[in-house]
């Protein structure tokens, strides 16, 4: 196969797409009830923070009125969220929590 002629033989591969997770942020909301210290020992228990991060978004959630906890794929975000609203639910706080794609 010349120019024009038949294309035979020619191996065009394309690489299998193996596609990343979308990633989601993990909203904290604030409210008038739940105790400051609560909010800071969730941050701690379920996203890893030491003391002093924790309360930086603790006091960024509460004068701001959102704040990001972490970014993660779509299951371990949901999985977050349901932690800590069970959490919150269990010890009677309003504390919310909730999912947003990043
Ligand atoms: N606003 C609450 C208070 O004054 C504290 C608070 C902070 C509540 C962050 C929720 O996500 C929150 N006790």
């Amino acid at each position: 196969g010349g120019p024009g002629g038949p294309n035979i033989g020619v191996a065009t591969r394309t690489r299998a797409r193996t596609k990343k997770p979308s990633l989601y942020k993990v909203l904290m909301l604030n409210d008038d009830y739940t105790p400051m210290e609560f909010v800071v020992h969730v941050l701690q228990q379920f996203f890893r923070m030491d003391m002093e991060e924790a309360t930086r978004v603790m006091l960024h959630v509460h004068q701001r009125g959102v704040g990001v906890c972490g970014i993660f794929s779509y299951e371990v975000a949901e999985t977050k969220v349901n932690q800590v609203m069970d959490f919150a639910r269990q010890n009677q706080h309003p504390l919310q929590c909730t999912l947003e794609k990043a």
